[in-house]
């Protein structure tokens, strides 16, 4: 076996994407009402915008906008959690980011499995949002230990899986034959079970405890609860989401619409209640519902630097102090004047964002550029000549408030809970073995990459790309 014979790591990714992506419509048959209308809108864009077309094409995005899509899925235990990290390294999907949602009364904290570096995210952008339930938050004992207990005797690999990623390690990749049962053998892991491996009367307390809970510990797996596609107007989507029978949530997560999108703006459809069984004592099932699967559509812009994202968080801020969103949607267009009115101060021009310093962009010689031989100049200069472009890098990551906006809204609104606010990103590393990619230092490496490859094909004066 030779390394040659091996699949690319993005092409076992496209591939279980897909798999996933299919998989997922046939479970839950809106998924597939709001894909096909994220791919009438954004068709509809595209042909209205031909700049925006036009900026897709030369920075490689259009063919993945169709194909882009994330999934969620919560652990149970820190064995799991650090058994996906290989698993989706076998796909080149590496942890980036911590994210804390104690603070939002949700008794977990996750990472996003995404791949890293500009080329592999454009060949498939797949990522799946991952959570790890945290039983220190449970005040109860004995029900925090009766979990634990249900946790440690599940499996929710199959021995195919487990060999295959073994395999992936020992000889640095898989061939085509083996790639194809890994990504058969891994998909087991995120089905649907309706059958719990818990007693209703467990289900029960441990739903009263916390939704979340209950959905982690009771099943045997941690199916994906929801796989996300990208559009280019989610506004557009949202409206006309309930003409195609699909209701959603009351407001879009995130920024207000602009011009030029910063980070990401989501919005869901609430979760679906599904029958499910439970296992009594004497070994019989009792039928009952469980809700946890929902539908979710986004709209990702331009990564904000730390200085973009402090001020796009004090704006937020500002706007939820003045109008907080209620859930029945009663005064959501208070609450959208309330965050476009805060938001103004948030340059909405790609260069002034630049020029201040608040967005990440990617550089590149223009076509006139490439034909200089020497360009004397500076970066500033060049671009105003028309010699060099810059492009915004998109958000490949998340939002701790819209997250936990989406985990509300499907938790039931009701749900709201106080936990202590305990970020712990090096119990979670602990737990993942590993470190968290931080996502600020991604993004400035791909920009820097670029201005480096412009200046050493232009060799324009390096102060500029300061
Ligand atoms: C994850 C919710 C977070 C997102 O897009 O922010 C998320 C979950 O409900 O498990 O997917
Ligand atoms: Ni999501």
């Amino acid at each position: 076996m030779t390394q040659s014979d091996f699949i690319t790591s993005d092409s076992i990714r496209s591939d279980f994407s897909a798999a996933m992506s299919a998989m997922y419509r046939d479970e839950v048959p809106a998924y597939g009402t709001l894909m096909r209308l994220v791919a009438r809108v954004n068709e509809e864009v595209l042909a209205a915008d031909p700049e925006m077309r036009e900026r897709l094409a030369v920075t490689d995005s259009l063919e993945r906008i169709s194909e882009e899509r994330h999934g969620a899925i919560r652990l149970g235990t820190a064995q799991e959690l650090s058994t996906m990290r290989r698993v989706f390294a076998v796909m080149g999907m590496h942890p980036v980011g911590y994210y804390d949602l104690s603070t939002a009364g949700v008794p977990v904290h996750s990472t996003a499995f995404r791949p890293v570096g500009d080329a592999r995210l454009k060949i498939n952008p797949f990522r799946v949002f991952t959570s790890l339930l945290r039983l220190d938050l449970i005040k109860d004992e004995v029900l925090r230990n009766e979990a634990a207990d249900v946790l440690s005797k599940r499996k929710i690999f199959t021995d195919g899986a487990l060999a295959l990623v073994e395999k992936a390690e020992r000889q640095g990749g898989l061939d085509r034959q083996d790639a194809e049962r890994f990504v058969e053998e891994v998909l087991q892991t995120f089905r649907w079970h309706d059958k719990a491996i818990v007693s209703a009367d467990m289900y029960e307390r441990l739903h009263n405890a916390h939704r979340l809970i209950a959905d982690v510990v009771s099943f045997k797996g941690p199916h994906i609860n929801h796989l996300t596609p990208r559009t280019l107007d989610i506004d557009q989507v949202q409206e006309r989401m309930p003409g195609e029978g699909i209701a959603p949530k009351a407001i879009v997560e995130g920024p207000p619409a602009r011009r030029c999108p910063i980070l990401l703006r989501q919005t869901s459809f609430k979760a679906l209640e599904e029958a499910v069984s439970f296992r009594d004592a004497g070994g019989s099932w009792r039928s009952g519902s469980h809700t946890a699967r929902f539908g979710e559509i986004e709209q990702r812009g331009i990564a904000l630097t730390p200085k973009g994202r402090a001020l796009y968080d004090r704006l937020l801020n500002e706007a939820r102090q003045r109008c907080r969103p209620a859930a029945d949607g009663s005064n959501t267009s208070e609450y959208e004047a309330a965050l476009a009115e805060a938001f103004r101060a948030f340059p909405d021009d790609w260069n002034a964002i630049r020029r201040h310093g608040l967005g990440y962009f990617t550089y590149s010689l223009t076509a006139e550029g490439q034909r200089r031989k020497r360009i004397d100049m500076d970066l500033e200069a060049a671009i105003d000549a028309g010699l060099v472009r810059f492009d915004p890098i998109v958000y490949e990551d998340f939002l701790p408030v819209s997250a936990a906006g989406i985990f509300q809204s499907n938790l039931g609104d009701d749900a709201t809970q106080e936990f202590v606010a305990s970020p712990n990103q090096k119990m979670f590393e602990r737990e993942l073995g590993a470190t968290v990619l931080d996502e600020f230092t991604h993004y400035a490496g791909i920009m820097r990459a670029s201005l480096d490859r412009c200046l050493r094909h232009g060799g324009f004066a390096a102060a500029a790309a300061e």
